[in-house]
C-alpha cells in the first residue's frame, strides 16, 4: 500500500477501532517495547498500525485465535510486514514458515524427522559435554560476557555441529539469521534493516552453499532431510531448502532464549538461587524466561478473506502482527505477568507460536536449554551482573549483544 492509500485507509475506518500512531520499528521502541504492547492490549483486542496501515493483535487470546486459524490468517503471503501478494519475496519462500497446509504439512515431515527424539538422542551426549567444556571455560574467564560466551559461543558449536556443517565460517550463520529476522520488519526507509542487509549476497551465497548436500556430514539433521530426497519423497532443490530453513530458524532462536534467560537470572539473583538449590527446575525456568523475553517478538499473518475478529472487519489481504511477547504478558491470561517466577506454569506461553506452525526446532532449543543452564544451575552459586546488558535493535527478535556478568562458583 502507499502512503496515501495508508492514510485514506484509516481514515475510512470506524471510529471505534483503536489507531495507533507509534511506529512499532522505532529504534526506541523495539529497545523497550513493553509499554507499548501494554498500550495497544488495553487500548483493544485488535488495533490499526496508522504507520504501516496494517493490523495488531496484543492480547492472548486474540493472537491465539489467529495463529490457530491458518485458513483465515495464512502464512503463504508472508509472516513479515511485506505482502508476498504485491511485493516481490525478500528470498525465494521458506517450505514451511511462509507456506499454507497441505504444502506446508508435507515440508514439516522432513524436518520433524531430522531432529524427532530419536535423533536428537544420538546428539545429546555432545551437547552436554560441550556444555561442560562452555561452563568450565567461563569459570576460569570469572567475568564474562554472558551473551558472546555462552548464549552466542555454544548454540553455534553444538548445532552446526549437529546439523553436520564444518567447522568454518560459522559467524555467518549469525550474520544470515540476522538479514532473516529483520526482513520480517518493513524493509522501506529501515535503518536497523539496510545494516543487517549490507552484505546480504555473499551471506546467502554462504548459506545456500552449505545447504548443499556435499556440505553436510553424515549422521547430522541435515543429511536425514536429504535421505528423504533419496527416497523420491523430496527433491533435491526441497531438501536444500529444508536445510535452509534449520540453518534460518536455528541459531538466532536459542541464542536469544538461552541469553535472555541469563539476563533474568542476573537481575533476578533470588530466582537464580532457587535453580541453583534445585537444577532439575531447569527446563521449566527456561519455559518462562521464554514467556517473559520472548525471542521471537512477533510474526504477521495475513488475511485470505474478509473476517471479523473479536468485532472488528478485517479485509481480505490485510496484514495482522501477532505479538507473542505481548500476549506472554496479557494481565488476562497470566497472574503477575511481568514477574520472573521460575515455579509459575508457564505452560501455555506463546513465545513457540501455537497451531500447525508451532515452532518444530522447539526440542532443540530444550536441550541446549537443558544442557548449558543445567551445568550452570549445578556450578554456579551466583551470577553477578557487572555492567549494563546492550540489547541489539532488531526488528524481529529480542536479543542482547552483550550481558556483563561474573559467576561465583558453587
Ligand atoms: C525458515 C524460517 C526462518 C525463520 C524463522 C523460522 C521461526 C523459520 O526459513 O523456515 O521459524
Amino acid at each position: 500500500m502507499s502512503d496515501a492509500a495508508i492514510l485514506e485507509r484509516s481514515q475510512a475506518l470506524p471510529q471505534n477501532i483503536p489507531q495507533m500512531d507509534f511506529d512499532p520499528y522505532d529504534v526506541e521502541v523495539l529497545k523497550n517495547p513493553y509499554p507499548y504492547h501494554e498500550m495497544m492490549r488495553e487500548a483493544g483486542s485488535v488495533v490499526w498500525i496508522r504507520k504501516y496501515g496494517c493490523w495488531a493483535v496484543t492480547r492472548y487470546e486474540e493472537v491465539r485465535t489467529v495463529l490457530n486459524d491458518y485458513q483465515t490468517y495464512v502464512s503463504s503471503a508472508g509472516v513479515g510486514y511485506a505482502n508476498f501478494r504485491t511485493e516481490e519475496p525478500f528470498r525465494p519462500p521458506s517450505l514451511v514458515l511462509e507456506a499454507d497446509p497441505p504444502a506446508h504439512t508435507r515440508a514439516r515431515k522432513p524436518l520433524a524427522a531430522a531432529i524427532s527424539n530419536k535423533a536428537l538422542a544420538q546428539h545429546q551426549e555432545e551437547f552436554t559435554k560441550q556444555a561442560k567444556v562452555y561452563v568450565d571455560r567461563a569459570l576460569e574467564m570469572g567475568e564474562i560476557d554472558g551473551s558472546r560466551d555462552l548464549a552466542v559461543a555454544y548454540p553455534l558449536k553444538v548445532f552446526p555441529d549437529a546439523v553436520g556443517l564444518a567447522p568454518d565460517g560459522r559467524e555467518t550463520l549469525l550474520d544470515y539469521g540476522n538479514i532473516v529476522f529483520n526482513a520480517i520488519g518493513p524493509h522501506k526507509d529501515n535503518a536497523v534493516f539496510a545494516d543487517a542487509t549490507k552484505n546480504a549476497a555473499a551471506v546467502t551465497e554462504w548459506i545456500m552453499a552449505h545447504c548443499a548436500r556435499e556440505a553436510l556430514s553424515p549422521g547430522g539433521f541435515g543429511m536425514s532431510i536429504y535421505e528423504f530426497a533419496d527416497r523420491g519423497e523430496l527433491t533435491e532443490d526441497e531438501a536444500g531448502m529444508l536445510v535452509r530453513s534449520l540453518l534460518s530458524a536455528g541459531v538466532d532462536t536459542t541464542v536469544s532464549g538461552i541469553g535472555n534467560a541469563l539476563y533474568l537470572f542476573s537481575k533476578n539473583p533470588d530466582q537464580w538461587a532457587k535453580l541453583h538449590e534445585d537444577p532439575s527446575l531447569t527446563r521449566h525456568a527456561f519455559e518462562e524466561a521464554i514467556r517473559l523475553e520472548s525471542p521471537v517478538q512477533a510474526f504477521f499473518r495475513t488475511a485470505s478473506k474478509d473476517t471479523e475478529l473479536s468485532g472488528v472487519k478485517i479485509n481480505a489481504w490485510d496484514k495482522v502482527m501477532c505479538y507473542y511477547a505481548s500476549a506472554n504478558r496479557d494481565p488476562r491470561r497470566w497472574e503477575n505477568p511481568d514477574k520472573f517466577d521460575i515455579t509459575r506454569n508457564a505452560q501455555g506461553h506463546l513465545a513457540f507460536g501455537t497451531g500447525v506452525h508451532r515452532c518444530v526446532g522447539r526440542v532443540v532449543a530444550w536441550v541446549e536449554a537443558d544442557a548449558l543452564l543445567g551445568e550452570l544451575a549445578r556450578r554456579v552459586k551466583a551470577i553477578e551482573p557487572t555492567g549494563e546488558p546492550v540489547l541489539r535493535a532488531q526488528n524481529a527478535i529480542r536479543v542482547f549483544d552483550s550481558i556483563p556478568m561474573r559467576l561465583i562458583p558453587a
